[in-house]
């Protein structure tokens, strides 16, 4: 009883963040030295062992033991926890964990059900998340699942899953359930300056100018300085494409000032040389996504916010990229009928 009672209090004082409330799961640290309350459909798994015994970097935080597994060695390899509380609708929750690379490079979450009540050797999975994990020890952001109408009422269950094709180990410790509250929502964006942009390549690849776009969340972007988990991206695609297509890029923008109760981004655009010369449109694209049920995608327009049902093609910005000779061809044409104007002017 005492080793539960540890294990409660680790995972109350170590998990618990703002945004976010955390529902204890059992051993979340395999503190007991064994695989107590963690279900795997094979036996001895997980292993259990000592961060004194194999230690990888930034271990500190991780207590005594860890597990291990080989989510990919067979296709039943996989480890599960029954969470103590069911869907509810409308509730964001988030399952994760610390993550070190044991001999492999993908490490995952699931977030489900059970289909028989109780019994996880009939999990079902609602979501899943993989990442790639490096050696240092790290927590990884995990799973995050929204209720749908058909999982209202069953019980929670999460896993660390079978990963097909993923032969070696995988090292987990600090495992972690939260409920997520909501984030305010973005309430208004932009692409702000410029909407025009006509740039040639040089040496195969086209850079732009600095491309701006504000956003504000009410209460948030008042504060001083960058909003943490405030993200903005500045993209560019083929003019008939919504941004959501894959033929859309994407490159992070950064920090650039407040400007008002508004955050204010900037970057330039690198279009490489795989993109032929063309007209493309391009706006921003912005998220909020702290340790709390994210905002959801808001587009950056000339006329202002969308969503993506919303965007308007119309409102993007026109980016031109014209190749080099004809670039070079385009400047010269332009002088010459300076030059001929000008000898006009003067005849
Ligand atoms: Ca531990």
């Amino acid at each position: 009883m005492k080793t539960f009672i540890v294990a409660l209090l680790f995972a109350c004082v170590a998990m618990t963040s703002l945004g976010a409330v955390t529902i204890p799961l059992q051993n979340p640290g395999f503190e007991t030295g064994a695989a107590t309350f963690w279900y795997s459909p094979q036996a001895g798994v997980p292993g259990v062992v000592t961060h004194a015994a194999y230690p990888h970097p930034n271990n500190g935080t991780l207590g005594t033991y860890f597990a291990y597994y080989s989510p990919g060695d067979f296709s039943t390899t996989w480890i599960g926890q029954l969470v103590d509380t069911n869907y509810t609708a409308s509730t964001g929750y988030r399952f994760s964990a610390w993550l070190s690379n044991g001999g492999s490079g993908t490490g995952g979450y699931e977030i489900g059900y059970c289909a028989t009540p109780g019994d996880l050797a009939t999990f079902v999975a609602v979501a899943r998340a993989q990442y790639l994990i490096s050696n240092a020890w790290a927590l990884y952001p995990g799973v995050t699942y929204i209720t749908d109408p058909s999982t209202v009422g069953k019980q929670i269950a999460v896993r660390f899953p079978n990963i097909p094709g993923n032969a070696g180990g995988v090292w987990l410790d600090a495992a972690q359930f939260q409920v997520l509250t909501p984030a305010p929502l973005i309430g208004w964006c932009n692409l702000q300056w410029p909407t025009v942009m006509v740039v040639p390549t040089v040496g195969g690849t086209a850079v732009t100018e600095k491309v701006y776009g504000q956003v504000w969340i009410n209460g948030v972007t008042s504060i001083p300085g960058p909003t943490p988990g405030l993200n903005a991206w500045l993209g560019y695609g083929p003019t008939n494409a919504t941004p959501d297509a894959a033929t859309w890029q994407w490159i992070p923008a950064d920090f650039n000032t407040n400007v008002g109760n508004n955050v204010e981004f900037y970057t330039n655009l690198t279009i490489e040389t795989s993109v032929l010369p063309s007209v493309y449109a391009y706006c921003y694209k912005y998220l909020y996504d702290t340790n709390e049920l994210p905002s959801g995608v808001r587009y950056g327009q000339k006329d202002g916010m969308h969503t993506l049902a919303s965007y308007n093609p119309d409102q993007s910005g026109l980016l031109t990229v014209v190749p080099e000779p004809l670039a070079l061809g385009v400047l010269a044409g332009a002088l010459a009928l300076a030059y001929t104007f000008s000898r006009r002017a003067r005849m």
